[in-house]
């Protein structure tokens, strides 16, 4: 039971407001997760799947409305609506407080109330924080349990005075007495739904769904929304990154942290198996990073989640034979397909569908007259890390690691060469700013397929005023020295020829250009000096048994003077909805850049 009274009262005036029928505190036993697998099962909301095949796995069915992330309804309610920025909804937090405390009042009727205390990061790290959530979800605390440390070993470490952050969900689907689920996803209606953010009272109060982002607080609403407000106040980095180690032929480490807009493959790059000889991969985390400065000067990152929680569309043992291994147990699934032998299913899994399926809504699914897919296109895996196969051995490691190179990069079929290198910290922070990338299925309320800017890949994830949050990362690079700061990349997998064939084959190959970036960190290859930044020589990029003509490899490689300059007026764009909150350090950089290509 909780000494710290801070929480208690917090839990007391929740309960009151949201007057469950009990109120259950999350252990994180075993046991537990049992129990409440067991439950969900019983009520029609959950299949315990072939446990031959997948061993205390679990599928779930979310209700048709409740599939992604709902960045309409998500919102940032700072004091003043200058501070959230352009980027990000705003509502007058009284406003909005007055509203959802309307709609929590009795939200929970005729369920029980779980409250999580969680770590996100190794419990104790000095890059760590404790949240605790209190929702109504049982699937909650499930997906909780796997991606966060949870339970009795938090709320010890948290002690009668220690610092939480505060996080209510809900839901808001109340029962009557008597009333059940009637094995459908409770959630409540799209203008219903509130994602809410207060930077300033470092809280995150959820409302109407039970899905992945929205509903699992530690990881975008925590981890990026609140974390990065808190970042920017106490001088670290809360960004959306992947972290992974590669290791020489010669076994020399260095570690890489890489910021994608979500569904480009951040889960794969971490999980890479690299096709070229000698050199290996590890995973630190898929999604997140928390990154410090050490007493050293060097800047290091833990990732503060424990599991996984991917897109399982287009995972395959060839696309990502890791994440496959690593998804094969306790492992919870939503909106796959399943067999008639409750194994799962889904679009590019790697097999035809042995026979007829159950599609993600419930309803059978045959390959041979489907017009649609049978998983949903953002259906889910969540996954405990330490099932990786690739997993880093200091992958929890509460120092966190040292990193050598952050990388950036999106979906762009044009323009942007595989990869660049920044020239030097600010131009790096300029290359983040600009990021950009085709729209995919994780966010619900966007056109697929047009590009969008997505600036660090955190347009979704910022907690305030995204041209502060660049004057952020340029204040960064001045409290340590250039040869200390992490080197600055930018990556594209997804350029397309003329006729609009991929140019790379991506997945392992991957590691041709990590290897490009590991000898750059260590000063053992030239490159060219082009307007964009450094971009490999023609032999640059190691080749041997890859199946790629020159001509390829060079229109990989090309800087189009043209198609930059057309970049550039579109930066411009983007620039001009920061207003004067744009530093000017990066409308120089913008400026240096269009003279450079003028000059070429
Ligand atoms: O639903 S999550 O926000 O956890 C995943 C994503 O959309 O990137
Ligand atoms: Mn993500």
């Amino acid at each position: 039971m909780a000494s710290n009274q801070k929480l208690l009262n917090w839990v007391k005036e929740c309960s009151e407001l949201c007057q469950p029928l009990t109120v259950e505190w999350v252990d994180g036993s075993k046991e537990e997760s049992d129990r409440l697998t067991k439950l969900m099962v019983k009520e029609g909301l959950a299949t315990a799947l072939n446990p031959q095949k997948l061993p205390n796995c679990i599928h779930f069915r979310s209700d048709p409305s409740d599939v992604a992330r709902v960045e309409n309804r998500t919102y940032i309610a700072s004091r003043s609506k200058d501070e959230a920025g352009p980027t990000n909804n705003w509502i007058d937090p009284d406003e909005l407080k007055g509203v959802m405390k309307g709609l929590y009042k009795g939200c929970m009727k005729g369920r029980t109330m779980y409250v999580i205390p969680f770590s996100m990061g190794p419990i104790g790290s000095p890059i760590s924080k404790i949240g605790v959530e209190i929702t109504d979800s049982p699937y909650v605390v499930l997906n909780m349990g796997i991606m966060t440390r949870m339970g009795t070993k938090v709320l010890e470490a948290l002690g009668e005075n220690g610092e939480f952050i505060p996080c209510l969900h809900s839901i808001g689907k109340p029962l009557a007495e008597g009333e059940s689920d009637g094995g459908k996803w409770p959630c409540a209606p799209i203008e219903q739904k509130y994602i809410s953010h207060f930077p300033e009272d470092r809280t995150i109060w959820s409302y109407g769904s039970g899905y992945g982002g929205n509903a699992l607080l530690g990881k975008k609403c925590l981890a990026l929304r609140i974390a990065s407000a808190i970042a920017r106040d106490e001088g670290w980095l809360a960004e959306h990154m992947l972290i992974l180690c590669i290791t020489s032929p010669e076994g020399k480490k260095k570690y890489v942290a890489a910021a994608f807009p979500s569904a480009c493959g951040k889960t794969n790059l971490a999980m890479l198996i690299p096709t070229i000889p000698g050199w290996k991969v590890e995973t630190i985390g898929d999604d997140i990073a928390w990154m410090k400065f050490g007493k050293d000067g060097r800047l290091y990152a833990i990732n503060p989640e424990a599991g996984f929680f991917g897109v399982a569309p287009g995972t395959s043992m060839d696309s990502n034979p890791n994440a496959m291994k690593a998804i094969s147990k306790n492992t919870i699934y939503t909106n796959v397909a399943l067999t008639a032998d409750n194994d799962v299913w889904w679009e590019g899994i790697g097999c035809d569908a042995p026979g007829k399926l159950t599609d993600w809504t419930g309803k059978e699914w045959d390959m041979a007259t489907a017009t649609k897919p049978a998983a949903h296109p953002n259906a889910r895996f969540t996954a405990p890390a330490h099932q990786c196969p690739a997993i880093a051995r200091e992958w929890d490691n509460p120092e966190g690691v040292p990193i050598s190179a952050i990388l950036f990069g999106g979906r762009r079929p044009s323009t942007v060469p595989l990869i660049h290198e920044a020239y030097n910290w600010e131009h790096g922070v300029f290359m983040g700013s600009i990021v950009g990338s085709e729209v995919t299925a994780a966010a619900l309320d966007l056109k697929a397929g047009t590009i969008r800017r997505d600036p660090f890949a955190m347009l979704p994830f910022c907690g305030y005023h995204m041209g502060d949050y660049f004057q952020h990362w340029i204040n960064m690079g001045k409290k340590s020295s250039e040869d200390k700061l992490p080197k600055i990349f930018f990556v594209n997998w997804f350029r397309k020829s003329s006729d609009g064939k991929w140019l790379w084959p991506g997945y392992g190959d991957n590691s041709r250009v990590l290897k490009w970036i590991f000898q750059r960190l260590e000063g053992q290859v030239k490159a060219k000096e082009t307007a964009i930044g450094f971009v490999p020589d023609a032999n640059g990029i190691d080749t041997q048994g890859l199946n790629i003509s020159g001509s390829n490899m060079q229109e990989l490689l090309n800087v189009n003077k043209e198609e930059w300059l057309k970049e550039v007026e579109s930066i411009k764009e983007h620039y001009n909805k920061f207003g004067n909150r744009l530093p000017a350090k990066l409308w120089e950089e913008l400026g240096a850049l269009e003279s450079r290509l003028k000059k070429a």
